[in-house]
């Protein structure tokens, strides 16, 4: 449940845990039914195929995307009502539009994700993206739960800088100041991160014996009139298509610079069009 005194920590830090949003049963469900479906096959926005036999364990288990443009069950869970009503509370009544779905498996030993802010990919004009991270496991520091930096959410999308790949399955990361606080989000199957697409967040490898799975729903604020090509077409919470601008990735990024012996950020770099997604 997400009260007033929820939103403004929400308003405040870019972040917050819905508890208990789903139960148990329904975290089981979903973690046996894309398990099924990944252990299967090859869908439609793998970017690598499964290789059952290889020695990186997220080719055994590659994340999926955009499974709700072909699967019943991924689309009813973007398009919940508990996730509608938590999402339309904090956009202060304006329905979010629904973009993407995303499933993590994260194995055993598997590489982490390096910090980003999702807003540099969607590009959402005006206003921004935000996130549903539902945990389909325990996460914890050990299986490498997502980490957030607080407050980060106020700060302009920034240039990205190559990530460490023995760490990360993705090349690009953004360079934070050394004294920037990173906090481990640790939840329970069902519980939902919500945070702003411009919150910073990642994950660091997977160090546990145990899965890591997660749900993730992106959706975009009601009143936006462009969103990057990768993520169309656009859902409204009801499911009917919502025509909008297809703009490119890429544009105007921040720099950390030193003002008088602290950090701050300056937007004069330029991003390219990612063509992917986060
Ligand atoms: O689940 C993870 O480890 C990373 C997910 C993420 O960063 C995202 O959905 O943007």
């Amino acid at each position: 449940m997400i009260d007033a005194s929820a939103k403004r920590s929400f308003d405040e830090h870019g972040y917050l845990v819905a508890r208990g949003l789903f139960d148990a049963e329904e975290a089981t469900f979903l973690r046996r039914h894309f398990m099924r479906l990944r252990e299967a096959g090859s869908y439609p926005g793998d970017v690598v195929g499964v290789e059952p036999d290889s020695d990186d364990p997220l080719k055994c288990y590659p994340r999926m995307i955009h499974m709700h443009r072909w699967d019943r069950v991924a689309r009813d869970w973007l398009l919940e009502p508990r996730l509608a009503h938590s999402l339309s509370f904090l956009l202060e009544g304006l329905e979010p539009f629904a973009v993407q779905t995303m499933l993590y498996f994260k194995p055993p030993g598997a590489r982490g994700q390096a910090v980003h802010q999702d807003q540099y990919y969607l590009r959402v004009e005006p206003g921004t993206c935000i996130a549903a991270w539902m945990a389909l496991d325990p996460c914890d520091v050990e299986n490498g739960c997502l980490e957030v930096v607080p407050g980060s959410h106020e700060w302009p999308i920034l240039c990205t800088i190559a990530a460490d790949t023995g760490a990360s399955f993705t090349d690009v990361t953004v360079p934070l100041p050394e004294d920037v606080e990173i906090v481990p989000v640790v939840m329970e199957p069902g519980d939902v991160l919500i945070f702003n697409g411009s919150l910073v967040h990642g994950s660091k490898p997977n160090r546990s014996d145990r899965f890591r799975r997660a749900l993730i729903g992106h959706y975009i604020e009601g009143d936006a009139r462009q969103v990057a090509r990768w993520y169309h077409p656009v859902l409204r919470m009801d499911g009917s298509d919502v025509k909008l601008e297809a703009g490119s990735g890429g544009g105007p990024c921040g720099e950390w610079v030193d003002h008088d012996g602290r950090p701050a950020i300056e937007l004069t770099g330029v991003a390219v069009d990612p063509r992917t997604t986060e």
